[in-house]
């Protein structure tokens, strides 16, 4: 940015693109849809596209869109590293293959500059170690952060957090404030260990990133997340919850001790506007299959918000029951857009898991990872030419596909102008 222009900060949804390796591996345990589907074909070419459209919708209505790239697979150190042979158990060949870098919600968690002492806006990329397909991720993702948000004035990237403390960023993550350029009161949401599914984020990654940030402790809240809603599938706190601005829509079961944690927040942030569904209308497992909370919250350019869902609520009785009631009260959500992300949410992935939102001046970030028209359609062009049409269990590994693969993400990358990170 010019020296002396205006600084306009704004919410920008940086979207994952679906990489060519898009695959059912049923590599997470504790994401129902992904242990259900694993073994199931993918069809990475319809996933991308899927992606790509709900990206236009937003641009199209006024917001601004940003991307990540598909980071470089299959991840041939890996295997190395781990030495993996014909013999070994799929799951690490197949970890190797795996596109979940696609759900850029775990990418980082981030504070706006209007949030920390140095007045930049800090990234610390989710070191994900819980589940090894997603602890290879951060390295690469961080070249990209680094290349995306490089100018040091306005960013600054950390390291992820130390390995001992699982961090899986800003899908456990909420940020409350009366405009996205003003000061926030920032929500940190972590898992107790001891259930039957791994606590995925860790007190101390939260509290670590907060410091690392320079937040002022008395602008976060840190809460538990209900091991109840950990139990029923709600593998990280996006599934059960999502923040915008003033507002909280979350569901009655998503926090361990609702009372405790609602006092805290009206405490930090007296302004808050919390929409509580009550599991009477909606049930905690029929939250988690239709992942009505992993919806993006945005406020729409005329100071409306609307509440991107995914398809699969406008097929659930109960779901669109409740959003058509919610509607009708004329509350600060205005509108209900469901989308067809159905390719990601067989692996647990809605429309929020797919994006990570910056709040920063457009101009002090990379314009490559800026979506317009114009590059939305070679995007599209490169993935209709390039990207595997379907994908069979059987095909991880094949040195075929592999090929394909890379080949697909590199012209990506050089539609992008991005040959860098190849
Ligand atoms: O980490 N699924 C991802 C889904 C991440 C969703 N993100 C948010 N909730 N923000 C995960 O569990 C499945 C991969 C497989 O089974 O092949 C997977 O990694």
């Amino acid at each position: 940015m010019e020296r002396g222009a205006v600084s306009r900060l704004v919410e920008i949804n940086f979207d994952g693109i679906v990489g060519p390796s898009h695959n059912y591996a049923g590599l997470s345990l504790g994401n129902i849809a992904s242990a259900s589907h694993g073994g199931d074909s993918s069809f990475p070419r319809a996933a991308a596209l899927q992606g790509l459209a709900k990206m236009r919708g937003n641009m199209e209505r006024g917001l601004v869109q940003g991307f990540l790239l598909p980071l470089p697979r299959p991840n041939g150190s890996l295997l190395a590293r781990l030495a993996v042979d014909a013999e070994c158990d799929r799951a690490l060949l197949a970890a190797a293959w795996s596109a979940s870098s696609m759900w850029t919600a775990n990418a980082a968690t981030v504070s706006p500059a209007p949030d920390t002492g140095d007045g930049r806006c800090h990234l610390t990329p989710a070191n994900l170690v819980t589940m090894l397909h997603r602890a290879q991720e951060w390295p690469d993702t961080q070249a990209q952060l680094r290349i995306a948000f490089g100018d040091e004035r306005y960013f600054k990237v950390h390291d992820a957090v130390l390995p001992s403390f699982g961090d899986e960023g800003a899908a456990n993550h909420m940020r409350l404030t009366e405009s996205h350029d003003s000061p926030g009161v920032e929500v940190f949401v972590y898992g107790r260990p001891g259930g039957r599914f791994p606590a995925r984020q860790h007190e101390q990654a939260s509290r670590a990133v907060a410091r690392l940030h320079g937040l002022d402790p008395k602008r976060c809240v840190f809460l538990e997340q209900n091991p109840a809603a950990i139990e029923a599938g709600a593998f990280h706190n996006d599934v059960v919850a999502v923040a915008n601005e003033t507002v909280l829509f979350a569901h009655e079961q998503a926090f361990a001790d609702r009372e405790d944690a609602y006092e805290a927040l009206l405490a930090a942030f007296p302004k808050l506007h919390a929409i509580e569904v009550p599991a009477s209308a909606v049930s905690l497992e029929e939250a988690i299959r239709t992942y009505l909370f992993n919806a993006q919250l945005v406020t729409q350019p005329d100071g409306g918000m609307a509440l991107v869902v995914p398809g699969e609520c406008w097929e659930s009785k109960s779901v669109r029951g409740w959003c058509e009631e919610m509607l009708a009260t004329n509350g600060p959500i205005r509108e209900v857009i469901p989308v067809d992300v159905r390719q990601s949410m067989a692996n647990g992935g809605g429309p929020a898991c797919l994006r990570l939102r910056v709040v920063a001046d457009p101009a002090t970030v990379d314009a490559r990872f800026l979506l317009d028209e114009a590059k939305a359609q070679r995007i599209e062009a490169v993935i209709a030419e390039m990207w595997p049409e379907r994908i069979d269990p059987a095909d991880i590994g094949s040195e075929r596909l592999a090929r394909t693969v890379v080949e697909a993400r590199e012209a990506l990358l050089s539609v992008l102008s991005l040959d860098e990170l190849a």
